[in-house]
């Protein structure tokens, strides 16, 4: 197999920027991505035979670790029967019964792709049923890249320096309301300035896209009382969170019932798949019984919802989010204690099996607090990390995410790694 810096030049020729997605690219971070061959539990193989412990896990599908045998074994026998039909298949009764079962405020459920789609149908159905053009999302809060959600965004739209991205028509941008996450006045407010205008509030219930940010207090449940109380859907895009921070996701959590949940990642097993489902009423607005159109050639995929199902049916099984805390309180301590001993202001928001590091002696709560953090300095310390075999996402502005697979001796490699790497900057 070639290098990596013979496939990056090859791609560079054929493919912008030599990635198939920005987030991919280390232009933050200075370098050139390595190319994978094979990822096995923890660990990412490279083209250049080098082993690395992985903190992206694929963006996070990878909740049980890369190419898990009980998922392999799904998906082996899932492509016997087939790769696509066209037509109903008995594993989209069985995902949508699992998803039912596990985000109780979803009551009907439709498959799709991505979590780009499941956010962008979710849009469109919540204008649809409350008839109704303005949105609100919060900045830092990425949610795919359709037009009406690429401002102010997070994810690699930041890391780029784009968050308002070239080519979302001005009109489209207008109905697009941006406030900060965690203002409880400012979101009131919007409403107070737009009455009867807003269809939805979309927001990340615990942000992943600007870095981890947890909600304050309170923040979550006065958004659900406000757009009840002004006829708005409240939306929660939990494609990063849904079955990562708890079975059923944020929402179990929290104790909040959104009107819309919008899926994917852990739900498609590291194969393509979104979905987004809630209130029975809401979600019969959509086609064939209601007038807004959505669609798909390969939503409902055998091969991914047969390899998302072996993923959530493992995780029913295994209930394993006490331990994947375990995992995220030993790493941001080892982090936090490192930075101590180094004198270096450091905060490490984490939740579960997600977390963030950022170089600032400001507790991020927001974008603007999240833009505080020294990304150059986060740059040394990510090639410091990946020198001696430890992969985080290459942007300031990621969350890193921890599988089963990283309890032992990756986890405890990992620390030491990641101590040593704060130790030389
Ligand atoms: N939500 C992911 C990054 N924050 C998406 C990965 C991608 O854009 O490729």
């Amino acid at each position: 197999m070639q290098s990596s810096d013979a496939l990056f030049a090859r791609a560079l020729q054929l493919i912008p920027g030599g990635v198939n997605s920005p987030v991919r690219a280390f232009r933050s971070v200075g370098g050139a991505p390595f190319f994978v061959k094979a990822a096995r539990g923890a660990t990412l193989i490279t083209a250049d035979d080098r082993e690395l412990i992985d903190f992206v896990c694929t963006w996070g599908p990878a909740i049980h670790g890369h190419n898990h045998p009980v998922i392999k074994a799904a998906i082996a026998a899932a492509l016997e029967n087939g790769t696509s039909f066209g037509t109903p298949n008995p594993y989209e009764v069985e995902m949508a019964e699992l998803i039912v079962k596990f985000v109780p405020s979803i009551q009907k459920v439709r498959m799709c792709n991505s979590g780009t789609e499941a956010t962008m149908s979710a849009i469109r159905l919540a204008r649809g049923f409350t008839r109704r053009d303005k949105i609100i999302k919060f900045a830092g809060c990425y949610h795919g890249h359709s037009d009406s959600l690429l401002i102010k965004a997070g994810s690699g739209a930041l890391t780029h320096g784009h968050p308002d991205s070239a080519g979302v028509p001005a009109a489209f941008a207008r109905e697009t309301i941006v406030l900060p996450y965690n203002d409880t006045a400012a979101l009131a407010a919007a409403f107070a300035a737009h009455p009867g205008q807003i269809a939805c509030v979309i927001l990340e219930a615990y942000c992943g896209n600007v870095g981890v940010i947890l909600p304050d207090a309170g923040y979550l449940a006065a958004g659900r009382a406000v757009t009840a109380q002004h006829g708005a859907l409240l939306i929660f895009d939990e494609v990063m969170t849904g079955f990562r921070i708890a079975k059923g996701g944020v929402q179990e959590r929290e104790h909040i019932v959104p009107d819309l949940t919008c899926l994917g990642k852990i739900i498609g097993g590291g194969l393509p798949v979104g979905a987004f489902g809630g209130r029975a009423d809401i979600m019969d607005y959509l086609a064939p019984l209601g007038p807004v159109y959505q669609a798909g050639t390969l939503s409902g995929n055998p091969l991914a919802l047969a390899a998302g199902i072996a993923g959530l049916r493992l995780l029913e099984e295994l209930n394993p989010y006490a331990r994947l805390d375990a995992l995220g309180r030993q790493l941001r301590d080892a982090v936090l204690a490192a930075a101590r001993a180094k004198g270096l202001p450091t905060q490490v928001p984490q939740c579960g099996s997600m977390f963030s590091i950022f170089f600032t002696a400001t507790p991020v709560r927001d974008y603007t607090t999240a833009l505080t953090g020294d990304a150059k300095l986060f740059a040394r310390f990510f090639h410091a990390c990946l020198a001696r075999g430890v992969y985080l996402a290459p942007s300031a502005y990621e969350a890193g995410f921890l599988s089963t697979a990283h309890e032992g001796p990756a986890i405890d490699r990992a620390c030491e790694i990641m101590s040593q790497a704060i130790a030389e900057l």
